[in-house]
């Protein structure tokens, strides 16, 4: 099955935003196998956003991902990728349109409450960044036979 990481930014769990953001993955039918707070270290931020570090706003986006814990999740689920950028909503949350996460919980794109990988790849490569393989966990929604058409 396919795997997305997801991550609740500072702002986010500041705002009381993780309960929110966990139930509406939930409610899609994907599947939650791994979670954790963590004040991420600058290593971490780095190689989570190394094709970032050259652009004007990168040193703000650092300050702002070590302002204070983060949510970190791995959600599983068939094209989970692209439902969970789908989801996430557009990087600018003025952009985003209502319904998606940032649409309804963002102003200023600096402070856009939550991430997601963009692609397979990235996928794989963050969540190799953040969690060990039993970290991550194997288990059965019981509602997996009514959510996807086999
Ligand atoms: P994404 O999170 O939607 O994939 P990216 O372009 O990969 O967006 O940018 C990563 C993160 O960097 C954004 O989510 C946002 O927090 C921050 N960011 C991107 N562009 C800007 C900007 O122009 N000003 C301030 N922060 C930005
Ligand atoms: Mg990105």
């Amino acid at each position: 099955m396919d795997r997305s990481f997801v991550m609740v930014k500072p702002d986010g769990v500041q705002r009381g935003l993780v309960g929110n953001i966990v139930s509406r993955f939930e409610a899609k039918g994907l599947k939650l196998v791994a979670a954790r707070f963590e004040n991420l270290p600058e290593t971490c931020v780095t190689e989570q956003y190394k094709e970032h570090l050259s652009k004007p706003f990168f040193p703000s986006l650092k300050t702002y991902i070590m302002g204070g814990p983060c949510f970190l999740m791995v959600w599983e689920g068939r094209n989970v990728v692209a439902i969970a950028r789908k989801m996430i909503g557009s990087t600018n949350p003025q952009e985003a349109a209502p319904g998606t996460i940032r649409g309804d919980f963002g102003i200023d794109i600096g402070r856009n409450v939550i991430h997601a990988s963009d692609s397979p790849e990235s996928a794989a490569r963050e969540i190799a960044i953040h969690f060990k393989n039993n970290e991550v966990f194997s288990y059965t929604r019981i509602d997996e036979s009514v959510v996807y058409e086999y």
